[in-house]
């Protein structure tokens, strides 16, 4: 079975499933989706329009998107039981975590770090509407400052001085939020020191599987700092 995965270097939504198929060892290529998302043959087997996204044959649409669902999916098909765990409570962490990660902490990362970044704001938003710079200012600030209380939950809650899914060796729940404590250094305010000393941890654990997807993001937060 061969994985190939359409990414976007700089995002940290891809970072997350370069990083897992790196530390699964799994086989794969990736090529990069720059420009190509809403092209009409990107669409037909993507839908959403998304990346991260990979085909593979033994997917029932041939393809599938949403980072956490690909490494859900995948961490099934292979028993990487070490980076999503079958013991039920465990997987509880991990699955609670990554759901409280998409529904509440990642629209506040994007919130407060899109217009820095210069991706685009979703519809609707303070940020993709005709509302004044200063305006604008004040909404990315709110969100910036808002993201203290879900992050102190994974603090105290789910990561707890060591990994989330209490295991020895980082899970898929901390690949995806140490992957967007990436985005965090654009902040007006420094990582806090907990986060910086778990995503530092997470890296050590995982290495080179690590690190070099981290690069493609740290270069591109780097140029916009
Ligand atoms: N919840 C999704 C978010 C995916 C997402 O927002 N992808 C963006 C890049 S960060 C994208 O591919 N946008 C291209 C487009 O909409 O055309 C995940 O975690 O995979």
């Amino acid at each position: 079975m061969s994985i190939h995965l359409h990414m976007l270097p700089p995002s940290v939504n891809n970072m997350t499933v370069r990083v897992f198929l790196r530390a699964a060892g799994l086989e794969f290529e990736e090529s990069n989706a720059w420009g190509q998302t809403r092209s009409a043959e990107y669409m037909a087997k993507i839908p959403a329009h998304l990346t991260p996204a990979i085909e593979l044959a033994d997917h029932p649409r041939g393809a599938m998107w949403e980072s956490c669902a690909i490494m859900m999916y995948l961490s099934n098909k292979h028993g990487l039981d070490a980076l999503y765990p079958s013991d039920p409570e465990r997987r509880a962490l991990i699955d609670s975590a990554n759901f409280y990660f998409t529904g509440t902490l990642y629209p506040l990362v994007a919130r407060a770090t899109y217009p820095r970044l210069g991706f685009p704001s979703y519809a609707g938003e303070v940020a993709a509407s005709e509302a004044s710079d200063e305006h604008k200012d004040a909404a990315r600030k709110a969100s910036e400052e808002a993201l203290a209380e879900p992050l102190g939950v994974f603090e105290k809650y789910f990561v707890k001085d060591g990994f989330i899914g209490d295991g020895d060796t980082p899970s898929i729940a901390d690949i995806r939020l140490a992957c967007t404590l990436e985005f965090l250094e654009l902040g007006d305010e420094p990582l806090p020191r907990w986060a910086h000393e778990y995503k530092t941890r997470v890296e050590e654990a995982l290495g080179a599987s690590y690190s070099e997807p981290a690069a493609d993001v740290r270069g591109y937060v780097g140029s916009k700092k």
